[in-house]
C-alpha cells in the first residue's frame, strides 16, 4: 500500500472537487494531459501580477524580474532531470516541438542519404512524422523495432535493428498506450556501441518515474509541462551540451542572435540559440513551481502509488466479462488500455462521462501500434498520483454497467 497522503495532496488540486454531469469527477485522463496544482496557477497568476516582462532585452527592474524567474525556471528543470548544467535544457513548446527540434537541426547534421533512423512501432506520432519527414528531405531510412504481443520493447530486438547506417534512435521511454516501461538504459548503451545518438520521449515518463538523464546517458530527452502538473504550451528539450553547442538553430529570429548585420548573422550559444522570440515566461515560471510541487513528493512513493493503483486496476478489470486489457508488459505504469467486446471505444468513453469518469478512447495518435495490435482503437485509462483505489471501483463499476447495457 501507498505511504503518500493522496487525501491532502488532492487538496491542492481545485479541479479534482470538481463535479461533471451531477457526479464527482474521477479524473482518468493523465496521460492526455495533467491537473494542476494551486501552487502552480497562483505562480503563473504571480507572475503576471508582480512579474511581467520581456526576459533577456531590457534594464528595468521588471524585465530583470522577469529575467531571473525565467532562468530559475530552468535552473529547477534541470535539477528535475538531473542535467549537468542549466544550458542543456532547452525551452520548447513541448515535446512535439522538441523532437521537431532535434529532428531538424541534430537530424539534419548528421543524417544522409542511405543513413537510418530507428523508431518503435509503440511510438506517438509526434515520434514518428518528423523522422519521416527528415528521411524524405534526406534521402534516409526510417526503420522500425517491433515489439511481442503483450507491448514489451525488449533491448535485444533493438539491438538487431541497429545497423552501421543508423544515426539516430528515438524511443519513448513509456507507451502513452500500452503504459510499457522501456529498457533505455540498455537501449542507450546498445545504440551508443553502434555509434547512434538516443532521444528519448519523455511525455509519460516525468512525472510519474524518477528521470535521470544522465545515469539514461541519453543524447536528448523531451518533456511536455501539461502533462507533468504544468501549463500547457510548455516543454522541456534536454540536450547534451556538445550536441547543443554543435547544432544550428531550429528557428530563427529575436533573442538567438549574437550580432546581426546584411552581411551576416552570429547566433548566441544554447540553449538561447534554439529559442528564438519570446519565449513562453510565464509557463516556465508556472514548470517550476509544478516541479517544486513534485519534489515536496519522493518520486519512489508516487511510483509505489501508481504501481498499487495500476495492479488493483488491472485485477479489477479482469473481472469485467468480454474485457480485455491491451499492454501487459512486465514493466508498466499506470496506463491502461482495453477492449470491451462489443462495445466501441468511443461508446466506452462517452457513457463512462455521463458518470463523471474521465477516460480517452480512440487510437491515442498511435496508428501504426493499432495496426500492430490489428485493433481501430482503444479506450484507455491513465493515472496519477492523486488518483485513488476508489476511484478505480467506480470507474470498473462502471465499465461493468457499460457491457451489460450493450449487452
Ligand atoms: N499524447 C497524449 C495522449 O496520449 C495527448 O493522450
Amino acid at each position: 500500500m501507498s505511504r503518500l497522503d493522496v487525501a491532502a495532496l488532492r487538496e491542492e488540486f481545485p479541479i479534482l472537487a470538481a463535479e461533471v454531469h451531477g457526479a464527482p469527477l474521477v479524473y482518468l485522463d493523465n496521460a492526455a494531459t495533467t491537473q494542476k496544482p494551486q501552487a502552480v496557477i497562483d505562480r503563473v497568476a504571480r507572475y503576471y501580477t508582480e512579474e511581467n516582462a520581456n526576459v533577456h532585452r531590457a534594464v528595468h527592474a521588471l524585465a530583470e524580474r522577469a529575467t531571473d524567474a525565467y532562468e530559475h525556471a530552468r535552473a529547477t528543470v534541470a535539477r528535475f532531470f538531473n542535467a549537468a548544467h542549466p544550458h542543456e535544457i532547452v525551452f520548447v513548446r513541448g515535446t512535439t516541438e522538441a523532437i521537431n527540434l532535434v529532428a531538424d537541426s541534430f537530424g539534419g547534421l548528421h543524417v544522409h542519404a542511405g543513413d537510418e533512423v530507428l523508431v518503435s512501432v509503440m511510438e506517438h506520432h509526434s515520434n514518428i512524422v518528423p523522422w519521416q519527414v527528415l528521411c524524405a528531405r534526406a534521402g534516409a531510412n526510417l526503420r522500425v523495432v517491433s515489439m511481442t504481443d503483450e507491448g514489451e520493447l525488449r533491448a535485444s530486438d533493438v539491438a538487431d535493428a541497429l545497423t552501421a547506417r543508423t544515426r539516430i534512435v528515438s524511443i519513448a521511454h513509456v507507451s502513452n498506450v500500452l503504459g510499457s516501461v522501456n529498457p533505455v538504459r540498455d537501449i542507450v548503451r546498445l545504440a551508443h556501441e553502434r555509434g547512434a545518438a538516443v532521444i528519448v520521449d519523455g511525455a509519460q515518463a516525468a512525472g510519474h518515474l524518477p528521470v535521470d538523464v544522465q545515469a539514461l546517458g541519453c543524447d536528448f530527452y523531451a518533456a511536455s509541462g501539461h502533462k507533468m502538473f504544468g501549463p500547457t504550451g510548455i516543454g522541456v528539450l534536454y540536450g547534451r551540451a556538445e550536441h547543443l553547442e554543435s547544432m544550428p538553430p531550429y528557428q530563427s529570429g529575436g533573442g538567438m542572435v549574437g550580432s546581426v548585420s546584411f552581411e551576416g548573422t552570429s547566433y548566441a550559444p544554447p540553449p538561447y540559440r534554439f529559442e528564438a522570440g519570446t519565449p513562453d515566461v510565464a509557463g516556465a515560471v508556472g514548470l517550476a513551481a509544478a516541479v517544486a510541487f513534485l519534489e515536496r513528493i519522493d518520486p519512489a512513493e508516487i511510483e509505489a502509488h501508481e504501481a498499487d493503483l495500476c495492479a488493483h486496476a488491472a485485477a479489477a478489470l479482469g473481472t469485467v466479462r468480454g474485457l480485455r486489457l491491451v499492454g501487459t508488459a512486465p514493466r508498466r505504469i499506470g496506463v491502461l488500455s482495453f477492449v470491451l467486446e462489443g462495445v466501441h471505444p468511443h461508446d466506452v468513453a462517452t457513457m463512462l462521462d455521463r458518470i463523471g469518469v474521465a477516460i480517452r478512447a480512440g487510437h491515442h495518435c498511435c496508428q501504426p501500434l493499432m495496426d500492430r495490435l490489428a485493433l481501430p482503437g482503444t479506450a484507455r485509462a491513465s493515472i496519477a498520483f492523486y488518483n485513488t483505489r476508489e476511484e478505480i471501483d467506480t470507474f470498473v463499476a462502471a465499465l461493468a454497467g457499460v457491457r451489460e447495457f450493450f449487452a
